[in-house]
């Protein structure tokens, strides 16, 4: 069992309805157990123009390979209705692997721990509702370091 933690965001079609029908499906995942979920943020999109996201974070614990990981998370995001139009586009659901236990990969379809969760505050607060104060991230940065130069600017807990 390795302990993951998954990014949710949403700025289409009822963001926080997307987002529960995320966490149930996160919780039906084979070989996978929902072990925790944060609040809901929201915040306004880093990409002008764009509606408002709604974020969470959820704490999965797995069997599951990272690659096949990410291949049920694409599926939850294709079955909520995503379609992939441009880069950085408004989308139904979009679920990151933000961390997988302790790895650190760099593959072509993967990159853990996330390459953009160390400076968005819509990722380290709500993942620090789950985590112990001292936690690190699997590069050994501290997210308590991460939290303090990223201030809880934009962020509105729902
Ligand atoms: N990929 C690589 N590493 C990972 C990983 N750790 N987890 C690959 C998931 N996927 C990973 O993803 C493109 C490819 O990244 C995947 O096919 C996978 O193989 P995508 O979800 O199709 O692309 P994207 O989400 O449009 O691009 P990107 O760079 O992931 O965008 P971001 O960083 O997710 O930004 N503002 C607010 N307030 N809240 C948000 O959530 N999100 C975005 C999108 C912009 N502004 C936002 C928010
Ligand atoms: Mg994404």
């Amino acid at each position: 069992m390795v302990r993951v933690y998954i990014g949710l965001g949403s700025n289409l079609a009822d963001p926080e309805q997307q987002l529960r029908s995320a966490l149930e499906a996160l919780g039906q995942l084979n070989a996978t157990t929902l072990a925790g979920v944060s609040s809901f943020y929201a915040s306004d999109s880093l990409s002008p123009g764009q509606p408002r996201y709604t974020n969470a974070v959820a704490a999965l614990d797995t069997e599951l390979a990272p690659l096949a990981l990410l291949d049920a998370l694409q599926a939850i995001e294709a079955d909520q209705g995503r379609e992939r139009k441009e880069r950085w586009g408004p989308r139904t659901l979009d679920l990151d692997i933000l961390l997988y236990g302790e790895e650190v990969l760099d593959q072509p379809r993967l990159v853990v721990p996330h390459y953009h969760m160390h400076a968005r505050p819509f990722v380290l607060y709500p993942l620090a509702e789950l985590v112990a104060p001292d936690f690190r991230l699997a590069d050994q940065r501290a997210l308590s370091e991460l939290l303090a130069e990223c201030p809880f600017v934009g962020l509105e807990r729902l």
